[in-house]
């Protein structure tokens, strides 16, 4: 049944897909690169220079506090290392690994649960020692790198950690048993190169898994260790290098998929009905 709450939002989701589309046309008209400096200061953000030089091909990029002092930290890493965390607010770099390999995937987390926020990148977990000061490697496991997302998808209150590579479409979930010590489950929605979050869709309290089009539903109650067990439904039709984001975007307690084509301006996909928000033609790769 479509309330009149539910009407106004879908009216206020439309109103607001023609004014991203009219900015993203005026943008493209006036500059060949929509997203340069100027368009920048024309929606009043302030550029900071936070390092001359960071670490190289610096493709793992997370924001999160690290030293506790509720200032949120930046985190950066090179395909290749180094891994260094930049303290806000003078940015000073402390290196957390000289070396680490990702293709893409990092994400951050309170991974052994002691309050402070921990750092994956690739397949290993760096262990926040006091404040960010000090750092210890630890293995997970061996997986796709290019996507990685954290959750405590079994609920027995440690932080797993769910990863996908760019050659498959492959989904992997390590359920923690210990710092040193995990669970793998593989799980093949049999699409998407690309893309991958965690979140509660179906609001039964287990976070499910959300690729390209097509999400993975947690059995959750005992069964989430049971890669049989996760059911694989669609909720779109898109691209297989899609970027995903879950997000309650209406702030009504139900997480909701966020689509975005890699180069293209995406989809939002609202409970059973998903509204276009813009799409442009060309795709990539
Ligand atoms: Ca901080
Ligand atoms: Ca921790
Ligand atoms: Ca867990
Ligand atoms: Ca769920």
């Amino acid at each position: 049944m479509v309330t009149r709450r539910g009407s106004i939002l879908a009216a206020a989701f439309l109103a607001g897909a023609l004014l991203i589309s009219l900015l993203v046309l005026h943008l493209e008209r006036g500059s060949a690169n929509p997203f340069g400096s100027r368009a920048i200061e024309d929606i009043g953000l302030r550029r900071v220079l936070v390092a001359a030089s960071g670490p190289p091909d610096a493709w793992m990029k997370n924001i999160a506090d690290l030293n506790g002092d509720g200032r949120p930290d930046l985190v950066v890493a090179g395909a290749q290392g180094p891994v260094v965390w930049y303290r806000n607010p003078d940015w000073k770099p402390s290196t957390i690994a000289a070396s680490a390999s990702s293709e893409s995937g990092s994400a951050v987390g309170d991974v052994d649960g002691d309050g402070d926020k921990d750092v994956v990148v690739g397949t290993t977990w760096y262990e926040n020692r006091g404040a960010g000061r000090a750092w210890r490697a630890h293995r997970i496991g061996a997986g796709g790198t290019h996507d990685i997302v954290v959750a405590d998808f079994d609920r027995d209150g440690k932080l797993d950690v769910a990863m996908r590579g760019e050659t498959g479409s492959t989904v992997e979930i390590f359920f923690q048993n210990g710092k040193d010590s995990w669970t793998r489950i593989r799980l093949d929605p049999r699409f998407g190169r690309n893309g991958l979050d965690a979140g509660d869709l179906d609001g039964d309290g287990y976070a499910d898994l959300a690729v390209g089009g097509l999400w993975l539903a947690n059995p959750g109650k005992g069964a989430a260790r049971s890669a049989r067990a996760w059911k694989v439904r669609r909720f779109a039709q898109w691209n297989a290098w899609a970027a995903v984001k879950i997000a309650d975007m209406d702030r009504d307690g139900r997480a909701h998929r966020l689509t975005v084509k890699i180069g293209q301006r995406g989809a939002l996909v609202r409970s059973r009905q998903w509204v276009v928000l813009s799409k442009t033609s060309g795709s990539k790769p």
